[in-house]
């Protein structure tokens, strides 16, 4: 048994001890060891306080103090220690693991379907113009033979910004600007998001993109836009498409034509078309005794709907990618 008075020293040489081999160990499993030759049932302290029975009684009481306030402090550094390698080994780089595969994006199947609508005007001899998803009431409605208080505006609700703009319903409007800033003859196409008041539906969005299209020349007739259009489709949807022109009405376009092509044994609408109407030539300048032309305008969901197979138009705008992935 050891001296009372030699009790403090020793328990100050096993401290430093303890200090030493703690900061050497760098395993849980090394703590583990460090515990169990200090405070475990055969460590270095149990030792000590096994003996405390055997003291005399006056000695007893203070060496029991002694030894349990070591304790209590061993505890603790040990606890310490083994929480810092415990975080350590959270943390830390395993070189051994597989890496996390990294996903590149791709195109979404509406631009990829946008994409290839005016690779194919663009091998015909159009080029690519982009007008401003906000617009003028103007150059959205009035110049394109729409007035103020005509019916036709009825056909595409519309989001009004100020009581003079609004985000554009179709992309028409580009026809104005182009026509205002160039000189004929012209030869454009132009896709873009539009924007109109309709509820979502399998075949409507409230948000979709159109291209649109204008041919502005000397003595242009109907025959050149069937021409256009025909082959058109015909190099999207493949030779053997079944086309039809059905009589319609647009302000901006006469005499106007809506396009059918025949899907799953249904005829399918898929765009609007016309000669250019001559108070559209008046509204940007231009004489229509001496300029003539045509224009269309394609709803690109939909011909993404059928060239992909797609149901329903708002598998296009919830970005989920079980969806989106398909398109890779
Ligand atoms: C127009 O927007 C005319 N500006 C097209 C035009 C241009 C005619 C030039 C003549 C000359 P319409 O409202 O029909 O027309 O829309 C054209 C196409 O957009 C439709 O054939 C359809 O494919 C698509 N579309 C219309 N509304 C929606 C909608 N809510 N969601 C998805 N596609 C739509």
């Amino acid at each position: 048994m050891r001296p009372i008075h030699e009790l403090q020293p020793w328990l100050e040489d096993e401290e430093n001890r303890l200090r030493s081999r703690l900061r050497e160990a760098q395993t849980l499993q090394e703590i583990q060891e460090i515990r169990a030759a200090f405070l475990g049932k055969k460590g270095v302290l149990t030792a000590e306080l096994k003996t405390l029975r055997a003291r005399p009684p006056e000695e007893r009481k203070e060496a029991g103090r002694v030894l349990n306030q070591y304790k209590a402090r061993w505890e603790q550094l040990i606890g310490e220690r083994r929480s810092q390698l415990e975080a350590q080994a959270a943390s830390s780089f395993d070189p051994t693991l597989p890496g996390r595969p990294y996903r590149l994006g791709h195109d979404h199947p509406l631009w990829l379907t946008l994409e290839e609508i005016l690779d194919i005007f663009v091998g015909m001899g159009f080029e690519e113009v982009v007008g401003p998803l906000v617009e003028w009431e103007r150059y959205n409605f009035e110049a394109l033979n729409i007035p103020r208080h005509h019916p036709a505006r009825d056909m595409q609700s519309s989001f009004f910004i100020t009581d003079r703009m609004l985000l554009r319903t179709h992309t028409s409007p580009v026809q104005i600007r182009v026509m205002e800033s160039r000189k004929p003859p012209l030869r454009v196409v132009s896709p873009g998001r539009v924007f109109r008041v309709d509820e979502f539906d399998p075949t409507h969005a409230p948000a979709f993109f159109q291209m649109e299209g204008l041919y502005v020349d000397r003595e242009v007739s109907f025959a050149h836009l069937k021409g256009t259009l025909v082959r058109f489709l015909q190099r999207f949807f493949g030779e053997n498409v079944e086309v039809r022109f059905l009589p319609s009405y647009f302000p901006f376009t006469e005499p106007s034509a809506e396009v059918a092509i025949r899907w799953k044994g249904e005829w399918l609408e898929v765009l609007g078309c016309g000669m250019v109407h001559p108070h559209v030539f008046e509204a940007v300048g231009l004489d229509p005794e001496r300029w003539t032309g045509y224009a269309f305008g394609l709803g690109i969901d939909r011909f993404a709907m059928i060239r992909y197979g797609i149901p329903d138009i708002r598998l296009f705008y919830q970005g989920d990618l079980r969806f989106l992935r398909q398109f890779r």
